[in-house]
């Protein structure tokens, strides 16, 4: 657009399905190879799914107490883990990871974290629109147990410099809300990152098919352009046991155009050298928030969760 480019190599890696029965320790292997073709295409971050340890187990009915043993990190980095985390300080790549999280005290979170170019951990996002149910629906083909197995992110939505770059992190159902992406670009987000698992069938209403992954696209683009921000979403895809996710991982513009787009429901690197200098000029003309936003007239985003009574009264 105008002035001088800012280009930032940037990648998602999109998963193919992780059955039950597989380990940690064979997903790592697999992110790995997906981390050294990121380094072959000169990437500097790489973008992983929500939840991309484990198979997507919020959809399988079992106790707190078996989940966590089952699908919960203590830390991070892990015995597991820590390949990935030898190899990104080696090639100087960032990532994003999303994981299941149980802290020292015992709270669960679906949560994502940020690296820097040493693998250090600079920042941790905790998922904070859980979607689904926590009880039993005997009569659905699989369950939806975030609100089960799950704590409200308790931490806020929030952005850090790193690779003189700010990046926000969301995870998946996040991606659907304006509220998500605005926060993130009121404290100058010029990526926002996000993983996800998208089961293909809506259990809880009737929802024609292909609108996942038109509501999917939809919600990273208009969020992008209403926000001037660039949005990489990386999807973990395809039958997992029998049980479908759509992929669609994509890399999207402040434009609101997609640049990057993943072709397979498998593991699959997409790269794009993007130019942050696209979201400078949003951010700056149409949608310099400082000169246009009033906020006087948004009380009711924070006042009201659900939606109330119309507050129209008749002119005088
Ligand atoms: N993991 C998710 O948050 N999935 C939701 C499903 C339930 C619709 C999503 O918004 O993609």
């Amino acid at each position: 657009m105008n002035g001088l480019k800012r280009p930032f190599a940037l990648a998602v890696a999109q998963l193919g399905p992780i059955a039950l029965a597989d380990n940690r320790a064979s997903v790592v292997k697999r992110l790995i190879t997906l981390l050294k073709e990121a380094h072959s295409r000169g990437a500097k971050f790489v973008v992983f799914p929500e939840l991309a340890l484990t198979t997507f187990f919020p959809r399988y009915w079992m106790t707190e107490d078996e989940a966590t043993e089952r699908f919960f990190e203590r830390g991070m980095p892990n015995t597991d883990t820590k390949p990935l985390f030898d190899l990104a300080a080696e090639l100087k790549i960032g990532f994003y990871l999303g994981y299941a999280e149980l802290t020292p005290d015992g709270r669960r979170f679906n949560t994502s974290i940020l690296t820097d170019e040493n693998a250090q951990i600079v920042g941790r996002y905790r998922k904070i629109h859980l979607p689904g149910h926590a009880h039993h629906i005997p009569t659905a083909p699989f369950q939806h147990l975030e609100k089960k197995f799950f704590d409200v992110g308790n931490e806020g939505f929030n952005v850090w410099t790193t690779q003189d770059v700010r990046i926000g992190m969301c995870i998946c159902n996040d991606r659907r809300w304006a509220e998500t992406y605005r926060v993130m670009a009121l404290q100058s987000a010029e990526i926002v990152v996000l993983g996800y698992n998208t089961p293909s069938m809506n259990i809880h209403w009737n929802e024609p098919p292909h609108l996942r992954m038109f509501h999917h696209l939809l919600s990273l683009q208009g969020n992008a352009y209403q926000n001037g921000v660039w949005v990489a979403a990386a999807a973990k895809c395809g039958a997992e046991d029998g049980f479908h996710m759509i992929g669609g991982s994509a890399i999207v513009s402040p434009t609101g155009e997609i640049v990057a787009q993943a072709q397979s429901e498998e593991d699959e690197l997409i790269f794009a050298n993007i130019d942050l200098a696209i979201g400078e000029s949003f951010r700056e003309h149409v949608f310099n928030f400082g000169k246009h936003r009033r906020p006087e007239h948004y009380g009711l985003i924070i006042e009201r969760t659900g939606a109330g009574a119309p507050l129209g009264k008749k002119p005088d």
